[in-house]
């Protein structure tokens, strides 16, 4: 290896660089980034393995090879002279037309002079004293990484694309083939004739789906070798229609803004309609519709649910698999070549010119990799586990990339005290909002893992983030700093938000590329950010306008102090922050401002439209008498009850939420069945009378009753009087707590101890001057003015203080029930539940308290709709089932306090 270091370049122990900026790539992204930073006066220099500027369509020149969103929004809104310089041909444009544009782009703002094309980045280094990065370059075809060259930079910018690093070979013996090999991510530029060939295609994603079609024209034998059938959809290709080019042309400034405020980044209207809430003709009307139409999106964005449950996705995917035994002769084919493993669309869904029809050619056959897998390749074609042979001349591998990190981690970056990136992500990818790595300072990636990226029209994302680098780079200078890092809260947060966001739909279902499944070793991960391009962009426009937000800003020579803005961008749990939206949508009129009769049938109509509870073994109804006359109540028996010899269980008196203005014995049904099951316990959801018809202390002396009743007669219930559990939410909780206060005094003699005391997101005092109610005063469902609301109706003021209501006031708090208590982090009432927490534990009350970070007062209630409080409510009700399991050896009627 040869150091070129000779002119002096590349000294890391100065602090002048050799060029503020290296940017790594020259496609899309690159090519604006150049272009961006010229602009702002800042040197950049660029280096690419390809030969010229291209990135993904300089290497994937496979034919067929085809963009999948509509070339008028694949392209640059940068430069407004394009729309009039360069005209689609088609709809959907070639590989050599996008590349064309390209270059057009690339001569026409002089671009190519900061690059280095033929050119591999063999390793990057930070110096944390000199706030450099130094990195080694070689000619990209030498194999031994050499000569080497050095260059040093501020600021290092990978640029590298999702999919630009072919999967290894991972099929035994692919080196012995003695006939053509060829890799779809690296064509040969002269392209390739089948004619007179028998050719093999590994793989069947969408770079083979485009192929397929093409190479059966001129092979004389074609065999496909599929181990995962995927869903595609006919492109429909042509030049674009007038009416589409008019529509775009009519309004372009306004068109292109939508695009970047879109889900998906292409306009589209948002579907306000779940795919099981129409009827059926009605549903498979739509989905001709989005047949006809011929874009990715028309499909998966014809009902709003189908990325996020199943049997909705069910829906969609029946209709693709009736559309492909539709167009392939041969059933049995037809069904090989079915999806049925994954959800639709959590692939990338494909688009094609006559692939399944190539299926129904004499010379093109199917090889089913899932009942005869391949074994390995031989010298002269493939083997496989049955031991047929497929002899051919050629083989195509279509077998995809290590997508998103491959080509951030097949280079070695070192960041500050020696780590390299590829040790940190060895786990998955660690990101701040897929742009910047913790531990390695001013190192950007351009639709980097947990950005949108792959899940959106990445030009539309590539501009994004283009933008936000530079605008970071302009700010840093203008502010006395040059190093910008983000930091570790905020990064966690965010990668969490991810996975969050990632788990509340279908993705993980799938072994895709999106979840790092598709490369042997990888760690399985949610890759890209699943919460769309325009709740992403604003996330990072709210990061900038809160002072760059989780990030650490410093000056290397101490030309201005350093700034740690550290925090969390989106604290909110992803599933609560979309039922927010969601609800700002229907722009409601606020609860509070509703008489409570109209509330209540609010309450009704909203809880009607809710998935379906859990099932429980059984549940009946029944009265009991309250303090002033019979009152309603619901009982529910457990899956568990089901098995033979269970005996008397658990039984829990429950209290619903509701302010005691709103809800009755059923109001908390999925909840209570959820707690049923999962505590094993008999439920009895108690009524309680309500306000304001009946104000203070109705309800608490309703619950009182409520509990003499259940103490009297847990046994004719089914249940174990030594296993009693006093629950509730809200202010089901505050009536609960109650009951487990008084229990201390006025339980008759020989009555056993209530066994634990659940209490969800409580109310505990009236004060309403805690710092949550300050915080969360509004837009988190239960807001200070429906708090507000609820005690008016209520308790006059001089009655709130009564340690009835305010538990928190009571004097004594030794000798409650063992507890489990629940706050949310977005809950008004959030400070005045922590704070009954630790004074019941500080009196020595063994305690259990859970903080559902990011959740709502409502979130553990909402069982079933919300998906990410599950993992709090499993366990609080796991700690409750723990309980009472502490209780089974305890004598019936012993009473311990
Ligand atoms: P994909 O979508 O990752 O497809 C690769 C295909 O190759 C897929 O069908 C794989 O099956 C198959 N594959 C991979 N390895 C093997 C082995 N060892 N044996 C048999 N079959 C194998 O890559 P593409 O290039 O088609 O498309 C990538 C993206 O580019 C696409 O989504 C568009 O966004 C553009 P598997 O599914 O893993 O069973």
């Amino acid at each position: 290896m040869t150091d070129l270091n000779e002119n002096g370049a590349g000294d890391a122990s100065s602090n002048t660089p050799d060029v503020d900026v290296v940017v790594v790539g020259a496609g899309m992204a690159g090519l604006y980034l150049h272009k961006r930073l010229r602009d702002l006066g800042v040197s950049a220099k660029g280096f690419e393995t390809g030969g010229d500027v291209g990135g993904t369509w300089y290497w994937n020149r496979y034919p067929g090879a085809r963009c999948d969103i509509e070339s008028l929004d694949y392209q640059f809104t940068w430069d407004p002279e394009l729309l009039d310089e360069w005209t689609w041909s088609e709809r959907y444009a070639t590989q050599p037309e996008i590349l064309r544009y390209m270059e057009h782009v690339a001569d026409k703002h002089d671009l190519r002079r900061d690059i280095e094309f033929d050119t591999k980045v063999v390793d990057a280094t930070w110096n944390d004293e000199t706030g450099l990065w130094t990195i080694r370059t070689a000619p990209a075809n030498d194999a031994d990484d050499g000569p080497i060259a050095t260059t040093t930079c501020r600021w290092y910018v990978m640029a590298t694309g999702c999919l630009s690093a072919p999967k290894e070979a991972d099929i035994e013996g692919a080196d012995s083939f003695e006939g053509g090999v060829y890799v779809t991510g690296r064509w040969p530029h002269d392209g390739v004739d089948f004619t007179g060939r028998r050719v093999a295609v590994i793989g069947t994603g969408s770079s083979a789906i485009q192929s397929i079609p093409l190479i059966a024209d001129q092979a004389t034998e074609l065999t496909v070798l599929q181990r995962t059938p995927n869903f595609s959809i006919p492109a429909r290709n042509g030049p674009s229609s007038d009416e589409r080019i008019a529509a775009f042309r009519a309004d372009v400034a306004g068109y292109q803004e939508e695009a970047r405020w879109s889900t998906a980044g292409v306009p589209r209207e948002k579907p306000e309609l779940g795919a099981l809430m129409v009827y059926d003709d009605t549903r498979l009307a739509r989905y001709e519709e989005a047949w006809d139409d011929a874009t990715i999106l028309s499909l998966t964005g014809s009902y709003n649910d189908l990325l996020t449950n199943p049997d909705a996705n069910a829906t969609a995917a029946e209709f693709v698999r009736s559309k492909i035994r539709d167009k392939v002769d041969d059933p049995d084919v037809a069904d090989a070549l079915c999806p049925t493993t994954f959800p639709i669309a959590t692939k990338r869904l494909c688009l094609d010119t006559g692939y399944y029809e190539t299926f129904n050619r004499d010379h093109v056959s199917l090889v089913d990799l899932r009942t005869d897998a391949i074994s390995r390749i031989t010298p002269s074609g493939i083997e496989l586990e049955s031991g047929r042979q497929i002899e051919v001349d050629d083989i195509v591998f279509a077998t995809g990339f290590d997508a998103m990190t491959g080509a951030i981690v097949r280079v070695d970056i070192t960041g500050r005290d020696g780590r390299t990136l590829r040790d940190d992500w060895e786990n998955g990818p660690r990101t701040y909002l897929g742009l910047m790595t913790h531990g390695f300072p001013n190192l950007f990636m351009i639709t980097g893992p947990q950005s949108p990226s792959v899940l959106s029209n990445m030009i539309v994302s590539i501009e994004q983030h283009v933008e936000w680098i530079s605008d970071a780079i302009e700010s840093l200078r203008a502010a006395g700093h040059d190093v910008i890092e983000p930091t570790p809260l905020a990064q966690d947060a965010w990668i969490k938000h991810n996975d969050d966001f990632g788990n509340i739909t279908l993705f993980p279902l799938a072994n895709s590329w999106y979840m790092g499944a598709n490369v042997d070793g990888k760690a399985r991960t949610f890759l890209p950010y699943v919460g769309g391009v325009d709740r992403y962009r604003q996330a990072c426009i709210d990061v900038v306008d809160n002072g760059y937000l989780g990030f650490r800003r410093s000056s290397t020579i101490g030309a201005a102090a350093d700034t740690v803005n550290d925090g969390i961008i989106r604290p909110l749990a992803p599933d609560a922050m979309v039922m927010l939206e969601l609800m700002a949508e229907m722009e409601l009129p606020p609860m509070h401002t509703l008489p409570p009769a109209d509330a209540r049938a609010f309450m009704e109509a909203s809880a009607a439209a809710n998935p379906p509870p859990p099932e429980v073994a059984s549940f009946d109804d029944g009265t009991y008498p309250g303090a002033d006359g019979e009152l309603e109540y619901r009982r529910y028996f457990p899956i568990a009850a089901d098995e033979p010899g269970t005996g008397a269980l658990p039984i829990v008196l429950y209290f619903h939420g509701g302010g005691w203005v709103l809800g009755h014995a059923t109001s908390d049904d999925a909840f209570c069945r959820d707690l049923a099951n999962r505590t094993g316990s008999i439920v009895v959801s108690c009524d309680y009378r309500h306000a304001p018809e009946h104000r203070f202390p109705a309800a608490h002396d309703d619950a009182w009753a409520a509990y003499r009743w259940i103490t009297a007669h847990a046994a004719e219930l089914g249940g174990d009087p030594n296993r009693l559990v006093v629950a509730g939410w809200s202010a089901g909780a505050n009536l609960a707590g109650h009951v487990c206060q008084r229990a201390r005094i006025d339980a008759p003699d020989g009555t056993p101890p209530i066994a634990a005391q659940l209490l969800v997101t409580p109310v505990t005092d009236h004060t309403m001057s805690t710092d949550s109610f300050r915080e969360n005063a509004e837009g988190y469902v239960l807001t200070a003015d429906l708090m507000t609301y609820f005690f008016d109706h209520y308790a006059d003021p001089a009655d709130r203080a009564d340690t009835r209501i305010s538990l928190l006031g009571t004097d004594d708090l030794s000798g409650l029930p063992p507890t489990v208590i629940v706050t949310a982090q977005f809950d008004p009432l959030r400070d005045e539940g922590d704070a009954y927490a630790d004074a019941m534990r500080n009196a020595g009350t063994p305690v259990t308290h859970l903080r559902a970070g990011g959740q709502l007062h409502t979130s553990l209630h909402a069982v079933g709709v919300l998906i990410t409080p599950a993992p709090v409510r499993e366990a609080a009700f796991e700690h409750v089932a723990e309980l009472v399991r502490q209780q089974t050896d305890q004598p019936v009627g012993a009473v311990s306090n």
